[in-house]
């Protein structure tokens, strides 16, 4: 019998930034099946803002919803991504004008 190896899961850390009510990228790319951190930093002053993925722009299936944070502020989120390769959707649930791309390769 050939003993199974485990394949570590592979990790990346992608950093974004709420100001003025816009994202600082329109697109967040990683890796499938990647551990996904997201250092997200919301910049408006007394303004909630979140990063949630979603399957599509209707939103309505959430592979995951962050923490909503008043900036200013700066958290961590950790998820996993899709093992699936595809063109997702990201949001800001609060301010759903705020949203970009979620793209796993
Ligand atoms: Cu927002």
């Amino acid at each position: 019998m050939t003993p199974e190896v485990a394949r570590a899961a592979e990790k990346v850390t992608v950093a974004v930034t709420a100001e003025g009510f816009s994202f600082s990228t329109e697109t967040i790319t990683v890796p499938a099946g990647a551990e996904v951190t997201i250092t997200f930093e919301n910049r408006d002053d007394g303004t909630p803002h979140n990063v949630s993925v979603y399957t599509d722009a209707s939103a309505s299936e959430a592979l995951f919803i962050g923490e909503i944070v008043m900036g200013p502020a700066t958290i961590t989120y950790t998820f996993t991504a899709p093992e699936t390769p595809g063109n997702y959707f990201f949001r800001c649930d609060v301010h759903p004008s705020m949203h970009g791309a979620f793209i796993v390769t």
